[in-house]
Formats: C-alpha cells, structure tokens, sequence
C-alpha cells in the first residue's frame, strides 16, 4: 500500500495536504480521491494536467490507490512538446480541476473532472496492486529528440521515499513546504507523495517567493524542499531580512537537490540562518540515490552516500568499475536498487542503452570520498543543460528554433548563470534581420515550456563547424 495513512480511521481529520486556496484532511483525501478513483474505472493511464493546485494532488492520489498510471504534464508545455507527450503517452482520459482550461493538445480527450466535495466513499478502501505496476510516467529530456517518458513502478516510489524517511528522520510529525512545479518527481513523489507515504503534511506554497517560504517556517512547516536558485533567492532575500533567516533558522531539514548549491551558497545560508542546507542527488528515472543524512557530518559539495538498499558504483572510460575512494578519481556513477524505473515508454532501444546487467547509467561523472560520499563533478553530455532545476535537452531546443521560418542555422549551449546555475543560450543564423532575439525566445516558449527559452539569443554569419560538418560548439563562446 502506497498511503497507509489514507485508510487510518485514527487519523482521518489530520491535515494531508495545504495549498494557500485550500487544505484537505486525510478523511476529505479519501473522499475526493476515491469518488475520482470509481469515475476512471477502465482507464489504464491518466494525463494530469499538473498546475500547482491540490487538484493535482487529489488526481495523482486517486490514479495511485486505483492502479492506474497518471503522466503529468506541465500546463504551459508548448505545442510541439505537448502533441508529442500525448501522442506518445496516448492516455485514457484527462484530469483537471473541474472548469480549468485545457492546452489544445488535450481538447479532444475524454475529460473527467477533480472535484473537491461531496459525501464520503465508503466504497474506496485498499486492495492489493503488483509492486511492479505502472504508477507514474514522467517526462525528461535527453540530449536529442523530444522528451521520454520514464516509467514508474509502485515498487520504486515506495521503497524510494522509505529510504529518505530513514535518512532524515522524516516522520508523520513533518510538515514540508516548497514551491516546486508538479509535473517533475521533485516536486511530485518527493515533495507531495512523500508526506503523504509518511502520514504527514504536505504544504505547498502555490508560488516560490523567499515571503512565502517564511511565512510556511514560521508556522507549522518542519521541511523545506527546494531547488538551488530558489535557495540562493533565499540567500539574497535573508541577508536584508533577518526575521527570513531566523524562519529559516527553525526549520529542522532545509533540503536542496536537482542541481548542485554553490559552496558560497552554502556558507551564505550558514552564516544567515546557522542552518546547513543538505543536498540529496537524484534523477527522474531513478528517484533519489544519495542523500546526506539529517545526523550526518556535514559535507558541504557532495551529496552524501547512497541510500539504504541502493547500489552505486563508479566506471571509467574502458567501463571497469573503480574501486578507490580518494575523492580525486572521476567516473560515471552507475545506480543499482529498486528505485530504478521500469524502462523508457516505446523506447526500448534508449531503455537498452541506459540500463545494462540492472546497472543504470546516469550520464553524472562523479569522485567518492573516504567516508563514501559521492561528489558530483560533471556530466557526460555536454548537451544537457540544467536551468533553474530543471534539465534541459539542447538538441530539443534546436530543432525548435530550426523550424522558425527566418531561422537558417541554430545551436544550443548552457553558460554559466548566478540565478539558474546555467542558462539557455541560442546562437542563430538567421534569414534576413526581420527576425529579433525576443521573436526567437517567444517561438520557443510557445512550441515548448517557457522555462526551455532561450535567456540571450547571438546571432551569428555562420556556426562554426568541423570537416565533418558537427558544429563545434565548444568554440561558441561569448566575447
Ligand atoms: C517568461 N514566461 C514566459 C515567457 N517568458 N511565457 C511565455 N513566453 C515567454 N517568452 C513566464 C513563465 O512561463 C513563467 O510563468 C514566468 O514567466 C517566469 O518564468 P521563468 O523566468 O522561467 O521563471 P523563473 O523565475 O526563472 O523560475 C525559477 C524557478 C523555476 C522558480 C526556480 O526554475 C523552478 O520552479 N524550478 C524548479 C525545477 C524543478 O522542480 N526541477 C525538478 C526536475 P508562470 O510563473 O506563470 O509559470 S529534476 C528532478 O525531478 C530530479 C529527480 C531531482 O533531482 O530533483
Ligand atoms: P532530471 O533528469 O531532470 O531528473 O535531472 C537529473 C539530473 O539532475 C542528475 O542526473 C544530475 O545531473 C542533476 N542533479 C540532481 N540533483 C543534484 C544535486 N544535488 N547536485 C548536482 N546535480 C544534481
């Protein structure tokens, strides 16, 4: 059973999850989802349209206790990225909170509505599903092609969020707040999911601002989840607001992951809050595999060892495993356990190439120190950017860019960022000079998510390319 607490007479009027519009009980949990579990009778996969409202939440809730496998997707996907997920994903229904509107590429589904109210469903109560079944598909990018749709089991969620309880101490007594989109396992399975595995609160803040996550530490929240630059906003917002650092003072985990906190950032919230941020490292296809425990020693620049159940090891370039733990000897982290996905949606060739004899590849290069902390050190491809906690596919991008009518030529790099990690940078060979820069990142944000946009596009006379034609990006370098 994925929620216990759900079926809890003893527990029914304590506080699952809170948005700032509206909070919802375990008792009203039940409720909601179960008469929203009996409308899917039939379905074998759900799309959720994944806004940040506790809508989201009951749908994700009610596919889970029914067995059904509910894909998230962002709303404001453009409609390049979104034709293709649903083509791909080719779901039963929608779910939406009742009179939200739906992005085109949904229109003509069935559509079934999230309501919040209504009687009890006495009818709703926990019946034995396979650990191996579907419960989530989530969608990533890669370093060309459209994103792919990574398979979730029961098994891996479960088993994933058990293993982060046992490393922070997290309890039915926790209460964790964040601000972090829906549709990614960050948000999702760690950030609403895991409370609920644990029979405590999720606090969702509707919308990141450093205001809001003070308010949360002020009041009930224990926990805080978030990405790197919401951590830095929060850095920058505590050095002119102590009352921010003193709330973040109180909280008992302050929790980063998705991408890596600068060490200044680190020792900027110490020195504000007297807190030390810990760092978890995961992936969408694997959940989370290291964390730093809450009563570990500090390790500022790792990100702990594995999780309990979790195998780790590290291979060099002729792929022998390396056994030494000096923290200077780099490799690609290979990952072990049940945390692992089932494989990639109607892609088994890219299922095959990522996992081999249970091992999956996870494209990080990392070192291990003497204490058995893995530092992550960089990444295989150079294509993939991560902005703002997000990963995103440069290849994507620029086959979106090359389909604009002025556009002759276009690559995509990732430059070094204070606010986002790194950026999205395009460089464009354009067909006349009709075309601005803004024409470009809008072109963007409207065939994929906003957050996939280009921050600076350069335009260039040609890209520079080798002899066999490559474009060589490591020569696209501003200056
Ligand atoms: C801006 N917007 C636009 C345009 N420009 N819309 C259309 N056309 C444009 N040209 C809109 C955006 O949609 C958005 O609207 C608003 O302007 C601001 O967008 P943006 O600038 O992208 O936001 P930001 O301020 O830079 O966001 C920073 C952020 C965000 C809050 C930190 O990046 C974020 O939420 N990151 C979390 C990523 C995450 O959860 N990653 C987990 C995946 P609106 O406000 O209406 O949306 S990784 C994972 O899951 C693994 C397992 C792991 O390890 O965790
Ligand atoms: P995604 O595919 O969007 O789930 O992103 C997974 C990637 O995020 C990993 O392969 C890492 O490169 C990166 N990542 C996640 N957590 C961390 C972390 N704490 N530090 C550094 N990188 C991270």
């Amino acid at each position: 059973m994925l929620f216990e607490a759900l079926h809890d007479p003893a527990v029914e009027d304590r506080v699952a999850i809170a948005f700032p519009a509206r909070s919802l009980t375990y008792g009203q949990l039940r409720g909601a989802a179960g008469r929203l579990g009996h409308a899917l009778d039939g379905c074998a996969r759900v799309a959720v349209v994944a806004e940040s409202r506790i809508e989201t939440c009951v749908a994700m809730v009610a596919a889970a206790e029914a067995g059904i496998a509910a894909v998230p997707v962002n709303p404001r996907s453009g409609e390049t990225e979104l034709g293709h997920i649903v083509a791909d994903a080719d779901p039963d229904a929608v779910l939406a909170a009742d009179g939200q509107e739906l992005p085109a590429a949904l229109a003509g589904r069935r559509r079934v509505p999230v309501t919040l109210d209504g009687g009890p469903d006495r009818n709703f109560g926990p019946g034995h599903l396979d650990d191996e079944l579907p419960a989530l598909i989530v969608y990533t990018s890669g370093t060309t092609g459209p994103p792919k749709g990574a398979v979730l089991p029961r098994r891996a969620i479960a088993s994933n969020l058990d293993a982060l309880a046992q490393a922070w101490a997290w309890t039915e007594r926790d209460v964790v707040a964040h601000a972090l989109p829906l549709f990614h396992v960050h948000g999702l399975v760690v950030g609403i999911l895991g409370p609920l595995r644990r029979g405590g609160t999720a606090m969702h803040l509707g919308r990141f601002s450093p205001e809001a996550v003070g308010e949360a530490l002020n009041g009930a929240a224990t926990m805080l989840f978030g990405v790197p630059t919401m951590y830095r906003r929060l850095a920058e917002a505590c050095e002119r607001s102590p009352d921010l650092a003193s709330a973040l003072g109180r909280a008992r985990l302050l929790v980063s992951g998705s991408a890596a906190l600068p060490a200044i950032e680190h020792e900027r919230l110490l020195r504000l809050c007297g807190r030390r941020v810990v760092e978890r490292y995961g992936m969408t296809e694997t959940l989370m595999n290291t964390a730093i425990r809450a009563d570990g020693e500090p390790a500022p620049g790792t990100v702990g060892p594995p999780l309990a159940g979790i195998d780790v090891r590290i291979v060099d370039e002729d792929g022998r495993t390396i056994e030494v733990s000096d923290d200077e000897t780099i490799g690609e982290l290979h990952v072990r356990g049940p945390n692992l996905f089932l494989g990639y949606l109607n892609r088994p060739e890219a299922t095959a190439a990522a996992v081999r004899d249970g091992w999956f590849a996870t494209g990080d290069i990392v070192t291990r120190t003497p204490a058995g902390a893995i530092r992550i050190v960089g990444r295989r491809a150079t294509d993939l950017i991560k902005s703002g906690g997000y990963k995103i596919g440069a290849g994507e991008i620029e086959v979106c860019l090359r389909e604009h009518p002025a556009v002759e030529d276009a690559a995509v790099t990732g430059e070094p960022d204070d606010d986002l990690g790194e950026r999205v940078v395009a460089w464009v060979v354009r067909r006349g000079d009709d075309v601005t820069a803004q024409d470009l990142i809008d072109h963007v944000a409207s065939m994929l998510a906003p957050h996939k946009r280009p921050r600076e596009v350069r335009f260039l006379a040609e890209l520079p390319r080798n002899e066999l034609g490559k474009v060589q990006k490591r020569r696209l370098v501003a200056g």
